[in-house]
């Protein structure tokens, strides 16, 4: 039963139950439309507590229905219909109370929250604005101020700072029926306050709403709802209830059939069905209870502070002492970073620290559970590191690789117990990325690979398994990327014309940039590598560049020149010179052509690693670019923007 009603005294309790997250489906909205007609209808009942069943309050509408056209009972009437209820409606929120779902709370009289709640309007992550009157009954609840902040950025709130800015009325723990309902007797001895409808709003100046614009356009970077929120807010401070809410639903209507919006439902879905691949239904992780990572440079430190942000003890391992405290320095400097930001306090990264252990003697190991392999990308180093796992870990104990490039069959050859060894392929930094590439070789176990998934979940990572190849799934469509942007440039389009439309299109930098940035000689020895292993691979013209010297900012140019200390990239007579015979006098393209070149080749590349089995579906691809490439989120990747 989606909507049940029980009685206790003079208050009833409306329980939802609409698994996994009671969304705000037809039925549902149906189901509470009519509790309301029947508890007004009832002369024993002086109030309702509205309270939820499973692991959330209502988690907002139906993003499944967003595609189809809107069924009634419409959301912003059931919210009316609520606020008018002849009693007052008290909600009972647990878990997150988000977009729909909060309207609805804010539908009610009263908000009562169980400590370990969050409340929030997420809806401009999903490329529309808040559908009902989260945008107008807001700014009534807890002033435009917070009301800007929570909707145009989407981020929920936890109960205690909910109830600081006026979002709920009270933060309970325990039994929160029992307390919902303890609240809700207690409200009826006293004068209710205004529906939020009711409320007055205060509208700052045309200077402050100037000011959030400003803000907000910088911060979103081409997507365009969290500035549509922004009117709609202005509207509901500035305009009569009934005009804001005409305004938001039109609004909302209007995004809700967007490319942008479908776009970030696309990786909505995605998301959530990365860390659960139907092929490993039947596979049991192993448990992971103790990690530990062999090198503590800049990949192995980010790993193990990634271990350790999820709770995980962590055992360094460095080649000899003076390496170990290098490596534990660099961990530490991720913690300081944290502190120095705010994500951390003192204490916390100190705690963080007291979990890992380090050393150089690999009997340190015997008892861990998962040993993350991140030292030089030198298959002969990497051998060895793996010659002395065999020999010291448990025979139980995940061996995994963090290769980027190298084939982890070569790495785990004559390694007992293959089927234990997988590659996992963290980003840098770390412990920030999301992105994590699974990579499993022909004698990796289903169990085995099922762990990996199950790390990503304890890592709050975005998992996505890759088969066996150069580059993976986001290197290899990198090198296409870089490669289809070198052919501009050699066709005669600017190299700064390039880069610039990239940023148009929602990139934070273009391709020419970002080599500059993480230095243009990594992909130099990849290639010079595969040179000396007798492959065939043409020169580019960013081996001309780092042959004269041009590896990027650290060396004061690459394809741009930089003055000293400074990161701003200018056009460099020097690469025009060192590349002129290569530069044809072709058509020079505009933005959006070099743009549709670049991704469509993205694409191209993306549908030949589809057909050798490499990726497993085109969202995984787009997860790859969009959490490890920075491909703009609002565009969906480079799959989904194919079509
Ligand atoms: N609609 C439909 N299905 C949803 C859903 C939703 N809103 N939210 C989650 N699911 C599914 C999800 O696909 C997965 O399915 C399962 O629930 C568990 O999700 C009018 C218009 C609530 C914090 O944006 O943030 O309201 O894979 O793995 O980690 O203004 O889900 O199991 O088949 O994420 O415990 C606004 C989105 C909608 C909230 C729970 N609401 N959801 O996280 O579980 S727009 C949102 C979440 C709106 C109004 C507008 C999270 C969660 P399956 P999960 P979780």
């Amino acid at each position: 039963m989606t909507v049940s009603i029980q009685h206790e005294g003079e208050i009833a309790v409306v329980t939802v139950d609409n698994p996994p997250v009671n969304a705000l489906g037809q039925a549902l909205r149906q189901g509470l439309w009519d509790a309301v007609g029947t508890l007004d209808a009832d002369p024993s009942v002086r109030a309702v507590v509205l309270i939820c069943a499973g692991r959330t309050f209502i988690a907002g509408a139906d993003v499944t229905e967003f595609g189809k056209p809107p069924v009634p009972p419409h959301l912003p009437d059931l919210v009316d219909r609520l606020e008018q209820a002849t009693k007052p409606w008290i909600a009972a929120i647990h878990g997150s109370a988000l977009g729909g779902g909060f309207e609805v709370a804010m539908g009610c009289r009263f908000r009562v929250a169980l400590d370990s709640a969050t409340v929030g309007l997420p809806e401009v992550t999903l490329g529309i604005v808040p559908g009902a009157s989260g945008t107008v009954r807001t700014p009534r609840l807890a002033g435009v101020e917070a009301a800007v902040e929570l909707v145009t950025t989407g981020r929920p709130v936890k109960a205690a700072k909910a109830l600081s800015l006026g979002l709920v009325d009270a933060v309970v723990t325990g039994d929160l029926r029992a307390e919902a309902v303890a609240f809700a007797r207690n409200a009826l001895t006293q004068p209710l306050p205004q529906p939020i409808s009711a409320r007055p709003v205060t509208s700052p100046d045309a200077a402050w709403w100037e000011e959030q614009r400003k803000a907000i356009a910088k911060r979103a970077k081409g997507e365009v709802a969290p500035l549509r929120a922004l009117d709609c807010l202005r509207m509901a401070a500035e305009k009569p209830f009934a005009e804001a809410m005409a305004h938001e639903r039109a609004t909302f209507l209007e995004l809700r059939a967007s490319d942008q919006a479908a776009a970030l439902r696309h990786i909505f879905f995605a998301e959530r069905g990365a860390p659960k691949p139907a092929h490993l239904d039947d596979a049991k992780p192993k448990d992971i209870r103790s990690a530990a990572v062999i090198g503590g440079g800049t990949m192995g430190a980010g790993i193990a502070a990634a271990l350790r942000d999820a709770g995980l003890p962590v055992t360094l391992i460095e080649r000899d002492a003076e390496a170990v405290q290098r490596g534990l320095q660099n961990l530490r400097s991720i913690f300081d970073g944290a502190v120095k930001r705010g994500k951390l306090t003192e204490a916390q990264a100190e705690a963080r620290m007291d979990g890992v252990t380090a050393g150089s003697d690999y009997s340190l190991l015997a008892g861990t559970d998962l040993v993350i392999e991140a030292v030089f990308e030198d298959l002969a180093v990497k051998r060895a590191v793996f010659a002395q796992l065999g020999q010291t870990c448990r025979v139980g104990a995940i061996l995994a690789t963090n290769t980027s490039y190298l084939d982890p069959r070569l790495i785990a050859e004559g390694l007992p117990h293959p089927d234990r060894f997988l590659g996992l392929h963290f980003f840098s930094p770390a412990n920030v990325m999301k992105l994590l590439e699974i990579v499993p070789t022909p004698t990796t176990s289903p169990e085995t690979l099922a762990t990996g998934f199950a790390l990503a979940r304890t890592l709050n990572k975005i998992p996505v398994q890759a088969g066996i190849c150069d580059g993976f799934i986001g290197n290899r469509i990198l090198k296409r990327y870089r490669a289809e942007a070198e052919t501009l440039v050699r066709q005669g389009t600017p190299i700064a014309a390039i880069d610039a439309a990239m940023r148009a299109y929602g990139f934070a930098m273009g391709p020419f940039e970002a080599q500059d940035l993480g230095g243009l000689d990594i992909a130099f020895l990849q290639r010079e590598g595969a040179r000396a292993a007798g492959q065939d691979v043409p020169e580019t013209l960013g081996d001309i560049l780092v042959r004269a010297g041009r590896k990027g900012q650290k060396t004061g140019g690459g394809w741009y020149d930089y003055m000293p200390g400074e990161r701003a990239p200018k056009p460099s007579e020097t690469t025009a010179r060192l590349l002129a015979e290569n530069i044809g006098s072709g058509p020079v393209l505009g933005f959006e052509e070099i743009a549709a070149r670049l991704t469509a080749a993205m694409a191209e590349e993306g549908r030949t690693i589809l057909a050798e089995g490499i990726a497993l579906k085109p969202s995984d691809i787009d997860l790859v670019e969009v959490h490890g490439y920075g491909y703009p989120r609002w565009r969906g990747g480079p799959m989904f923007a194919a079509g």
